[in-house]
């Protein structure tokens, strides 16, 4: 779906057998009868995707930042945020972390709690309250917690990223007029065994097309191939802070003497800055990381 200057969608067809275009893309197309043809697809400022096993998973393109939504339930993998963050920091987008359903208090203060560690190492991080707003129909969100996420999509091309059940498309819903995506209770969700959102698609927030927010289907397995195992402390902004204290250029954080990362780790002074789980997010990340490069 190509979205024309006077903001009209039309279908193209991508020329060739393989489509390589993604949402965000800005791109050349020539008219054909109703449709169109893709020509070309222009420079892009940058393409988020993961790279698993055997394939490379593109997000969307020229975004100036994801949105990572989490919620109180389904409960989120901190591995899954940590591969989701390295991969943003990878590609330089910046990263926000919101945690949906404040509703639902118990669950939500441990999962609050468990993002301490990511709060501590400066990501911007919001609690969320969605569907309960959602609800009054024609009704303008206007509470804090909403004025402040539009503040900080305001003008923005932010790509929705999180797990399937998070609120993802519930947030287009409330924040589009007229979107009216299908969402879907989760359990209703788990059982199908489908994610209720299957394809990525960008909407625009106001009527001037400057604030964009683009829906994606929930993810499970997030594939870093990409990334040099060496890079990994450097998109991590914890352990950034301490790999300059280590005494080898190329340290690798895991054994060696005089590394700063350990020693923060075992540090018995106060709290570490970096948590026990991180580090062994980190160790497991480098192992994988170092076993499939060929
Ligand atoms: N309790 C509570 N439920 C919410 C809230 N926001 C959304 N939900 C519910 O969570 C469920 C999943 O919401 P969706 O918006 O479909 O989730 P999604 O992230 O788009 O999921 P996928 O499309 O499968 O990736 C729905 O039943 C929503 O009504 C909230 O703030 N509180
Ligand atoms: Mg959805
Ligand atoms: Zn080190």
């Amino acid at each position: 779906m190509v979205e024309t200057e006077s903001g009209e969608r039309v279908i193209c067809h991508p020329r060739g057998k393989k489509s390589q275009v993604v949402v965000g893309d800005r791109i050349r197309w020539l008219p054909s009868e109703d449709e169109g043809t893709i020509e070309k697809i222009e420079e892009r400022s940058n393409l988020f995707y993961r790279q698993d096993e055997m394939r490379t998973k593109s997000f969307a393109a020229n975004l100036d930042q994801v949105l990572i939504l989490m919620a109180a339930e389904p409960e989120f993998s901190e591995n899954q945020l940590t591969r989701a963050l390295i991969a943003a920091e990878a590609e330089r987008i910046k990263p926000i972390i919101a945690l949906n359903k404040s509703d639902l208090a118990e669950p939500f203060g441990r999962a609050w709690n468990k993002l301490a560690p990511y709060r501590a190492m400066g990501y911007q991080m919001l609690p969320l309250a969605i569907k309960p707003k959602a609800v009054a129909v024609g009704a303008v969100a206007d509470d804090a917690q909403t004025k402040e996420l539009m503040a900080l999509l305001h003008g923005k091309k932010t790509l929705v990223l999180g797990p399937s059940g998070a609120g993802k498309s519930s947030l287009t819903n409330l924040l589009v007029p007229n979107a009216k995506v299908l969402t879907a209770e989760i359990s209703q969700a788990l059982n199908s065994g489908k994610h209720t959102t299957t394809s990525t698609t960008l909407y625009w927030i106001d009527g001037a097309r400057t604030t964009a927010l683009i829906d994606s289907p929930g993810f499970q397995e997030f594939g870093l191939h990409h990334i040099e195992p060496m890079q990994l402390a450097n998109y991590m902004p914890d352990f950034k802070a301490h790999a300059q204290d280590c005494k080898f250029y190329n340290c690798t954080h895991l054994h060696e003497p005089g590394c700063g990362v350990i020693s923060e780790v075992k540090s018995t002074s106060g709290a570490s800055s970096i948590s026990a789980s991180r580090y062994r997010l980190y160790s497991e990340l480098f192992a994988e990381l170092s076993q499939t490069r060929y």
